[in-house]
């Protein structure tokens, strides 16, 4: 395995590319071009600089998260071919710039959701968490206004305040869709990238739906072993793969971590690894990493890391704020640098006790 953080780029993230290369053992980033809005072909010349901005810290990059995919690729509308035809030339730029790997999502309407962005913990660091109650509570348009007050003047992935101001109507243009229509539409969307990703080594790591499981009655088929092996299947090719995200798959504790894995083995392109703690199965804070500190054990999951030979990147997620950092929430560079010394830690060990 690689281990890497990610990185928004100079113009968005608090943290910066020399207070990343000093964490031991990060060697790369995880980055994106933040500024572009989903449909849009990347820039050869934007991807250059980014590349050369991070070569001219002492890191490279690992992988792309995300490229964004429109919301008319995901509902299936006429025009989708377009917007395909972009993110095609998109991967292509990528390919030419020697990067290898693609995170993206398909979930409508929102990416990740959580309900409160500064819970505090016993030991005074905050957290994001999230409460099925809380959810029930709100109308969907509302959602961003109630957490945005906690941003500590960030813009979220997936919460870009243009786009939360069209919730009502991107419900809207996507009331015929479900999650079979979701499943064909992105069959459809993988089959005509992969040719491109044959061409350019390109790993595609589709990131699972967080909570997995439907918010305000929107499908989510990203959410368990049966739903990934499926997508898996339907578009066969070893460069239709997955990112891993034991905080997302394991929002539903029915979902066996370990055991997914395993069953992904040659097809996980990127781990996200982090831990939460659970105080009911509808209400979870985001932990240490370390395992005590929550539910999972990720001994376990590190260790099927290693059983199936994964050496692709991977990056500590969701950080708690500590020792008075103000971040994006999740992303400071303290608890996620501690996160990334404990997970380089478990696997020194597994990889000496074999
Ligand atoms: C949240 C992230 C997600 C993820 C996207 C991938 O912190 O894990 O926003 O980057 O879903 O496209």
């Amino acid at each position: 395995m690689q281990m890497t953080l990610r990185w928004y780029g100079s113009k968005h993230d608090t943290v910066t590319l020399e207070q990343i290369r000093q964490i031991p053992g990060v060697k790369a980033v995880i980055t994106t071009l933040y500024d572009t809005v989903p449909g849009e072909a990347w820039k050869l010349e934007d991807i250059r600089a980014l590349k050369k901005e991070v070569e001219a810290a002492g890191l490279t990059i690992a992988g792309i998260e995300s490229v964004n995919i429109h919301d008319a690729i995901k509902i299936g509308t006429p025009d989708r071919d377009k917007y395909i035809d972009n993110y095609i030339t998109t991967l292509e730029r990528l390919g030419q710039e020697d990067i290898h790997m693609v995170c993206y999502n398909f979930m409508p309407v929102f990416d990740w959701t959580r309900t409160e962005l500064a819970r505090k913990r016993p030991d005074g660091s905050t957290v994001l968490a999230y409460t099925q109650e809380a959810v029930d509570a709100l109308v969907p348009e509302k959602m961003f206004e109630s957490i945005a007050g906690d941003t500590n003047g960030t813009v979220m992935p997936g919460w870009e305040p243009e786009r939360m101001a069209k919730v009502k109507e991107l419900f809207e243009a996507y009331k015929d869709v479900d999650d079979e229509k979701l499943f064909e539409n992105l069959k459809y969307f993988l089959e005509r990238i992969m040719p491109t990703c044959d061409k350019y080594n390109i790993n595609m790591a589709i990131h699972p739906d967080d909570p997995a499981w439907s918010v305000f009655g929107l499908p989510r088929i990203i959410i368990n072993k049966k739903n990934i092996l499926r997508m898996m299947e339907m578009v066969d090719n070893p460069h239709n793969g997955v990112t891993f995200c034991s905080g997302s798959y394991g929002t539903n504790l029915e979902n066996d971590l370990p055991d997914m894995i395993r069953s992904l083995k040659g097809r996980i392109h990127f781990a996200h690894v982090r831990n939460l703690k659970f105080n009911s199965p509808t209400d979870f804070e985001e932990a240490a990493h370390l395992s005590s500190d929550g539910s999972f054990d990720m001994y376990e999951i590190m260790k099927a890391l290693y059983e199936i030979g994964f050496d692709g990147p991977i990056r500590p997620d969701h950080g708690r704020m500590i020792w008075g950092e103000k971040a994006m929430p999740g992303y400071g560079l303290y608890d996620r640098a501690l996160g990334a010394a404990y997970l380089n830690g478990l696997w020194e060990a597994i990889d000496k006790s074999k």
